[in-house]
């Protein structure tokens, strides 16, 4: 099987989807592009990609047992083929990564991890499924590293993280977010805890009517863009593509999940393309 996919609903939304960590790498409506890929991405399965929507798990950041972000983003992952069946008009398919002598050498716990990713006429939801399979209670940190398209990061704007606790990992300290829309105009790398509402990505500019809304069962909302220093930096990322994208990234990390044994979890996220009045 191709190491990416391309799966559409037969009404002008499609995903690509990369076997290595199941990162979808695009998301299409008509001929938008909503996700961002850097066109540095490496999407032979070495190394995690650069852009779409990859997945952290077991860990979300440094890891001492691991790779940054958890070794799910890494692996390479397998369709659910009987997931395929009997689609309608909101057609979903599930990818499967279970554990293996690599991922309990590094973490020695049993897991099975189902992806699924579900499109719509205008919202695209993916959910990660997380099952205890082993006979002992886990800990870990997940999180869905979104990257979003923008014209121009300086015309993007971001409502409903207003008044929220946020972890500055950048100039460092805990703070509270004051903005009703927040921009961004440097290296942003923000942990927003215990969000209450949807979040209103506007891409383009603050008048615009475009928006991208984010919802999720998870408490954490982490917003990044590297700006030009640690761009350079990044030999998966052109220098002057921290321009065009903005990670808004639902997750559980800042406080870890447990799963007893047997029992199961979904980190998910839904994202609806959609026409705003202006803000
Ligand atoms: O989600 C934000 C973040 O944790 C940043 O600190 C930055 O490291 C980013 O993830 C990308 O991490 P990566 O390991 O993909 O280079």
């Amino acid at each position: 099987m191709a190491l990416e996919q391309t799966y559409s609903n037969g009404s002008g939304s499609q995903f690509t989807i990369n076997l290595c960590g199941a990162t979808v790498t695009s998301w299409k409506i008509g001929e938008e592009e909503i996700l961002f890929c850097s066109k540095k991405a490496i999407r032979d399965g070495s190394k995690a990609i650069r852009g779409g929507i990859p997945l952290v798990f077991p860990n979300f950041g440094p890891w001492e047992l691991g790779p940054q972000h958890g070794f799910a983003r890494n692996k390479q992952w397998k369709l659910d083929t009987d997931s395929v069946k009997d689609q309608d008009e909101n057609p979903s398919w599930t990818f499967i990564l279970e554990d293996d002598e690599g991922t309990r050498n590094m973490w020695n716990k049993r897991f099975r991890l189902e992806y699924t990713v579900q499109l719509f006429i205008d919202t695209l939801k993916t959910s990660l499924y997380v099952n205890n399979t082993g006979e002992d209670s886990f800990s870990f940190t997940t999180l869905l590293h979104t990257y979003f398209r923008v014209d121009n990061i300086k015309d993007t704007r971001i409502k409903g993280l207003q008044n929220l606790k946020y972890v500055d990992k950048v100039n460092g300290g805990e703070h509270k977010e004051e903005r009703e829309l927040v921009c961004i105009d440097e290296n942003y790398d923000r942990i927003y805890k215990d969000r209450v509402d949807n979040v209103t990505l506007y891409p383009d500019n603050n008048q615009s009517s475009i928006t991208r809304e984010i919802s999720t069962n998870l408490p954490d909302i982490v917003v990044w863009n590297p700006w030009i220093e640690k761009a350079k930096g990044m030999s998966d990322f052109d220098d002057n593509e921290y321009l065009n994208m903005i990670c808004v990234e639902v997750g559980a990390v800042s406080k870890p999940l447990t799963l007893a044994p047997g029992n199961k979890m979904v980190a998910s996220q839904t994202i609806k393309v959609g026409q705003k009045s202006k803000i």
